[in-house]
């Protein structure tokens, strides 16, 4: 079904592996349409509740195969019709995508990490703003992303620079939320994506739509937003469950409904 990329579930998690190891997992047309295929089957199967995205081999992704850019490519062309679906598609997907960034996440392999909700990086992890260093500018939802997580300055500092940084410097500067030994990275990813998959599906759904809204709206705003999101994940069967489960003294049991 899939030919750059694997595509698994397991445990209601949604595994996302890019498969192009002797290419450093770099973008090509089909992957880019592969991975927009695979977020979709997400949001539609009920059976998902959270989804990682991995490359398989040494890197997470070098960013478009720079095999194929031309002298007469058209960048604009390029990026409305490949990747900002693709950006698109996980800014409106309401369930939780976890980055398993087990290697280089360059230029927009960057960019597809920092689309995600949470980025777990192995000790081997590195982060490069590699498209200085082309000549061209951070895309794929680059530049709206990197300043909100990392902060203006910092966010210059890369794009600019686009020195490569390493796990441990991504954990100082936010953009990480762990880092782990190498051997053991995967079993931390599977432990906090199938932790976020028994969690409350749709009130998780909320909080990332809502949240995104915060960016361009004022507090007035957002207390109505707050309000209409209560009232939709007080009517879940999941939010019945957290009330019935905290007076009986036991752990819940949420169904994602
Ligand atoms: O408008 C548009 O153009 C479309 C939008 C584009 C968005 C973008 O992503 S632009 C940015 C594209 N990406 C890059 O510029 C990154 C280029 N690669 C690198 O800077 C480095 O390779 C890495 C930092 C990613 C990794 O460095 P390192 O030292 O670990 O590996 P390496 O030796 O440089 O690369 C290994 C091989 O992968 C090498 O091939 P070889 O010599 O073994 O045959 C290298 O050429 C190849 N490779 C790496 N990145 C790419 C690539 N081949 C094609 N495209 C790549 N992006």
């Amino acid at each position: 079904m899939f030919e750059t990329i694997e595509y698994r579930v397991e445990n209601h998690v949604a595994w996302i592996t890019l498969n192009r190891p002797d290419n450093l997992n770099a973008f090509t047309e089909q992957m880019n349409k592969e991975i927009i295929k695979a977020f979709r089957n997400v949001r539609k199967d009920e059976q998902v509740r959270s989804v990682v995205i991995t490359g398989s081999g040494r890197a997470f992704s070098a960013g478009e195969d720079l095999a194929g850019v031309h002298e007469d490519t058209d960048h604009a062309e390029f990026l409305r019709n490949r990747y900002n679906p693709m950006i698109r598609e996980m800014a409106a997907l309401e369930k939780p995508i976890i980055a398993a960034v087990n290697g280089v996440a360059a230029g927009a392999g960057m960019s597809l990490a920092l689309a995600s909700d949470f980025r777990l990086a192995s000790e081997k992890a590195s982060f490069v703003e590699a498209f200085i260093h082309i000549g061209l500018v951070p895309d794929s939802g680059n530049l709206f992303y990197l300043p909100r997580l990392v902060g203006h300055a910092k966010a210059m500092e890369l794009a600019v620079l686009g020195e490569k940084i390493k796990a441990d410097e991504a954990k100082n500067i936010g953009l990480v939320t762990s880092v782990s030994p190498e051997e053991q990275f995967m079993d931390d990813v599977k432990q906090f994506a199938e932790r976020l998959a028994c969690m409350p599906t749709k009130a998780i759904g909320l909080i990332k739509r809502y949240l995104y809204k915060s960016w361009d709206h004022d507090l007035n705003d957002m207390l109505e937003y707050e309000a209409y999101a209560q009232r939709t994940a007080g009517q879940t069967k999941d939010h019945k469950e957290g009330i019935n489960a905290f007076f009986a003294k036991r752990t819940p049991e949420y169904s994602g409904k």
